[in-house]
């Protein structure tokens, strides 16, 4: 392989969010491996790390005119995009959703005079929210056809876009992967500081708690549990809790559930949990239940949407809405811990063979020097 650095810009939404991490974790391993690599967003990514070497953050500002009815993102972003890929020679600019980070890259390619290529990365809502939106569907389908390379996350995000979305041009799946950093605490710290008892079976749920993530039936699987009395459900959420505040007085949990708010120390949590809880009515692929399988706990989910390909064929799945179903799953983990432990080995196994950060991270830098390469080719052809 070639191995002459490259210059990447990576445009990705700051928050807690499965994109946001992705394009953060990508970009730390692409800088790892000797690239230099430029974010771009409105806030600082919440696990970026600028004190690494090669890795630079620039903040576009808000454009709050009078003349606008609300505040503008998309164009200071292509402008910030366009005058650092003037500036540094971006070979390529790395879209994480297609609206407005691809959208706005198609405009920086085209108003700098440095014409990185794009590639663009859909997470999930680009196609089953906006993509449905006739508002946004146009400017997804044209960011797509003027991206020179468009991946997703799983195979089923791949069809559902197909499904969703008038695009026929080449469609790369590129799964997420994840890189643990070594938890900062040991488990016993974790459950001290969190009142989890010894004998009581610590379910996870990591999310950013919007409609999809199904709360409301992630409380009604723990109050449907046999077991709730031995269990706690740590919730790290990305959105405060207080929607579900009088749902979990009503069903009675208040004193099952832990929650923290924005914690970007996910690694400490996972290790101290038993096992991971998660009720989306879709994912494209679920980065949280990568993140808690990696650790080798065991997770209970829904058959929905890309978490059959992060789990693996053999891994046990329950058809959405039925809570009963996952209330007995998580009642077998409470019970037998050898088989809650042969789960979680099964999945950890799965999911360091097919999503470890080597197998992905080289599969970007090899579309990117693809990318980069036809972009050079394009460039002679028109000299
Ligand atoms: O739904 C979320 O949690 C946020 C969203 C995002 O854009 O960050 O997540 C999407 O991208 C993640 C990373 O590829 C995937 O793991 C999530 O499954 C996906 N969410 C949906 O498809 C609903």
């Amino acid at each position: 392989m070639n191995n002459e650095p490259l210059r990447i810009g990576i445009a990705c939404f700051p928050l807690i969010g499965g994109s946001g991490i992705l394009a953060t974790a990508l970009g730390s391993e692409l800088a790892r491996r000797g690239h230099e690599v430029h974010f771009f967003s409105y806030a600082r990514p919440v696990r970026l790390d600028t004190a690494e070497a090669r890795l630079h953050f620039h903040l576009v500002e808000l454009a709050h005119h009078p003349l606008f009815p609300c505040p503008d993102y998309t164009l200071p972003l292509a402008v910030k995009m366009a005058e650092v890929a003037s500036t540094v020679s971006l070979d390529i600019i790395h879209a994480h959703y297609a609206v407005p980070n691809a959208m706005a890259a198609v405009l920086a390619a085209q108003m700098s005079g440095a014409s990185p290529g794009i590639v663009t990365t859909l997470h999930g809502t680009d196609t089953n929210l906006l993509g449905q939106d006739p508002a946004y569907r146009m400017a997804i389908e044209y960011a797509l056809g003027q991206s020179d390379a468009v991946t997703v996350v799983s195979k089923s995000l791949e069809e559902q876009t197909r499904e969703t979305l008038n695009v026929s041009r080449a469609i790369e799946v590129i799964p997420n992967f994840f890189t643990p950093r070594p938890a900062s605490r040991t488990r016993e710290e974790v459950r001290t500081e969190l009142g989890a008892g010894d004998g009581e079976f610590l379910i996870l749920h990591m999310s950013n708690m919007r409609s999809g993530k199904r709360i409301d039936l992630l409380l009604q699987t723990l109050a449907a549990m046999r077991t709730r009395d031995r269990t706690r459900l740590l919730i790290l959420a990305g959105e405060p809790i207080q929607p579900y505040a009088e749902m979990i007085d009503r069903l009675g949990l208040k004193k099952q559930i832990i929650v923290r708010e924005n914690e970007p120390a996910v690694e400490d949590f996972i290790s101290a949990a038993d096992a991971g809880l998660y009720t989306s009515d879709y994912e494209s692929f679920g980065l949280s239940i990568l993140e808690t399988l990696y650790f080798g706990k065991p997770i209970v989910a829904f058959d929905v949407g890309g978490i059959p390909e992060v789990v693996g064929n053999a891994y046990p799945l329950y058809p959405f809405p039925n809570v009963t179903a996952l209330a007995s799953a998580m009642d077998k983990l409470v019970e037998s811990p050898d088989y809650a432990r042969s789960l979680g080995e099964q999945g950890r196994k799965h999911v360091v063979e097919k999503f470890s950060a080597d197998i992905i991270v080289d599969r970007y830098e090899t579309l990117y020097r693809r990318v980069k390469d036809k972009n050079r080719e394009g460039k002679a052809l028109q000299r």
